[in-house]
């Protein structure tokens, strides 16, 4: 953040819950989502809106957080902290906040709410305010556990010629070996990884061993979702690198995991760690222990997925993420433009001013299935 940002009052916020249905059910070791319920969250002060979504899910299968968890924390905790109070810049505004333990998805969706709402009062996009140098990010998709492993071949067909640059699986005990060995043995050359969400155990080390054949870009999240140690234990039994997303939520659970070699690549997700500025800080430390991240995702809609884009643009967010296109999740998006993806794999940044994007009012209208108000005080 080269420049500072303007102080800005929070009269008045609105939590509004959204609904909308999935092209294709997304299955994961954590169970089956069909829908995308998304909390927004939108705020206004001194006569400047911003928008921002919640990461969180409807069930705790993936952390412990929710989509009706993070409401209640920020209409009767987060948003409070803010309403009514001194104009602040960003970080002043989320230093309000940081008395709030945990609850990092609702805290990220409140600041991405007042970066959209900073970045238009400066006129700056999110990726300008976050020290973004790609005008262009390399896509990825993450593609669920399918009913047959020619259904998942199908598939990663479809994805390969609509031109993303990676192919992450979703995979769990029992659907894993054989699900390499036939994809590596269809696409040879492909970039390939494979997403656990926390389904093994230490015990399970010559499953993950097998694996070591099939030349992966890494394994997501092997283990327990609080653990560091037994990643450790893992990395140093297995050639693939391993790579984090549910075990750190925090700088201190990254420095752990530095520290100890739990792994050598960082997915990084603004909702699981508080914020984008946050991420921007584990960014940083990452580059400096040699770490490369990439930009993960939670089935965002559009407004979440413009600022996703714009962290991706960070010079250490070197492998392809899981920055898809709009039609990868959704038939119609909440954005009058949906992002596409470019032959070449790549989708470009957004521009204007804060998340960079509009929102399709009628759209949203027609999928929000909850809104309240806030007022100060
Ligand atoms: O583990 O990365 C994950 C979706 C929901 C919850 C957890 C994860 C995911 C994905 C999909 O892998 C990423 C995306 O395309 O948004
Ligand atoms: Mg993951």
């Amino acid at each position: 953040m080269s420049e500072s940002l303007p102080k800005l009052r929070v009269e008045r916020a609105w939590l509004r819950m959204v609904e909308l249905p999935l092209v294709s059910p997304f299955t994961t070791s954590f169970g089956t989502q069909t829908v995308r319920r998304a909390l927004l969250v939108e705020v206004e002060g001194d006569g400047i809106s911003g928008i921002g979504e919640c990461a969180a899910g409807i069930e705790p299968g993936y952390s412990s957080e929710t989509s009706a968890g993070a409401l209640s924390v920020l209409r009767d905790y987060i948003l409070p902290s803010v309403l009514g109070q001194p104009p602040a810049d960003v970080t002043g505004q989320a230093s309000r906040w940081e008395w709030v333990r945990g609850h990092n998805m609702a805290k990220a969706a409140a600041e991405m709410a007042l970066l959209d709402q900073a970045g238009r009062g400066a006129k700056r996009s999110l990726a300008n305010i976050l020290g973004g140098v790609r005008s262009r990010i390399g896509c990825g998709v993450s593609i669920g556990i399918q009913p047959s492993l020619a259904a998942t071949l199908t598939a990663i067909e479809g994805y390969l010629a609509e031109g993303y640059q990676r192919i992450k699986l979703k995979c769990k005990p029992g659907y894993d070996v054989e699900l390499a060995r036939a994809v590596r043995q269809r696409f040879p050359g492909t970039p390939i990884m494979l997403d656990a969400n926390s389904a093994y155990s230490l015990t399970d080390l010559e499953q993950l061993r097998a694996l070591d054949e099939f030349d992966l870009m890494m394994i997501e999240q092997p283990l327990a979702h609080d653990d560091l140690i037994d990643h450790a234990a893992l990395q140093s039994q297995i050639e693939t690198s391993i790579c984090l997303d549910e075990s750190v939520e925090s700088k201190a659970d990254l420095r752990a995991a530095i520290a100890l070699h739990s792994g050598r690549i960082l997915n990084v997700k603004a909702g699981r760690l508080g914020g984008l500025l946050p991420s921007v800080q584990i960014h940083d430390t990452c580059g400096e222990a040699g770490w490369p991240v990439w930009c993960g995702g939670m089935l965002e809609t559009g407004i979440g997925r413009a600022a996703n884009l714009a962290l991706a643009s960070l010079p250490g967010f070197t492998l392809p993420g899981d920055t898809s296109a709009s039609s990868r999740y959704f038939e119609r998006d909440l954005l009058q433009q949906p992002f596409e993806l470019s032959s070449d794999g790549t989708m470009p940044v957004p521009t204007g001013p804060g998340l960079g994007i509009k929102v399709d009012k009628e759209r949203l209208q027609n999928t929000t299935v909850h809104l309240e108000e806030l007022g100060p005080g």
